[in-house]
């Protein structure tokens, strides 16, 4: 059911200068781009390969698109000071993970998927039941 870590995502006020310092600093490489306005932010794919290979595993940048995100009310919580959010599980059926972490009393925050990076359908386990870690589940368009 689950194939890997799909991406690591850091939280920050500016997502340009952080994708400006991943370039600069490590020569990793913008994937993708993309404003989530029901997610509240603005996100950048990044890796140290140009192209998204099988089993790759991302970092992603992102920034709050106003006030009410949730990333803003995070990063007020911590100061204003970036850091790490959430780690993004990608999996193949995401229909299917969450009927069986449900019975195994995972609260996920959505009854339906949403919309996430490129399309994918994404869910979001509390980070109560990630033991203090917010976990997201990723799934890929199939094509
Ligand atoms: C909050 N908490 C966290 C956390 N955010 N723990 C670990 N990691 C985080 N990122 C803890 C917090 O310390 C509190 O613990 C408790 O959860 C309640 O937090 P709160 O500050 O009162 O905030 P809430 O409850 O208003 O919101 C928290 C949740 C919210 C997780 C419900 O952030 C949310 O809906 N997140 C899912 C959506 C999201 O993060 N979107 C941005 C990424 P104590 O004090 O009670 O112990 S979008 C994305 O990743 C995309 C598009 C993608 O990848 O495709
Ligand atoms: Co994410």
């Amino acid at each position: 059911l689950f194939i890997c870590i799909d991406h690591v995502a850091y939280a920050c006020p500016d997502a340009d200068e952080a994708s400006k310092y991943y370039q600069e600093t490590f020569g990793w490489h913008e994937l993708h781009r993309e404003e989530n306005p029901e997610q509240g932010v603005v996100e950048i794919m990044m890796a140290p390969a140009a192209k998204l290979t099988e089993h790759m595993t991302q970092v992603q940048v992102m920034a709050p698109l106003n006030d009410e995100s949730t990333v803003a009310k995070w990063l007020a919580k911590h100061n204003g000071r970036a850091g790490l959010h959430h780690m993004a599980w990608r999996v193949d059926d995401i229909d299917a993970v969450s009927a069986t972490l449900r019975e195994r009393g995972v609260q996920l925050l959505y009854d339906e998927p949403k919309l996430g990076t490129g399309g994918n359908r994404i869910n979001f386990m509390h980070p109560k039941s990630g033991k203090g870690v917010l976990i997201e589940l990723t799934q890929y368009p199939k094509n």
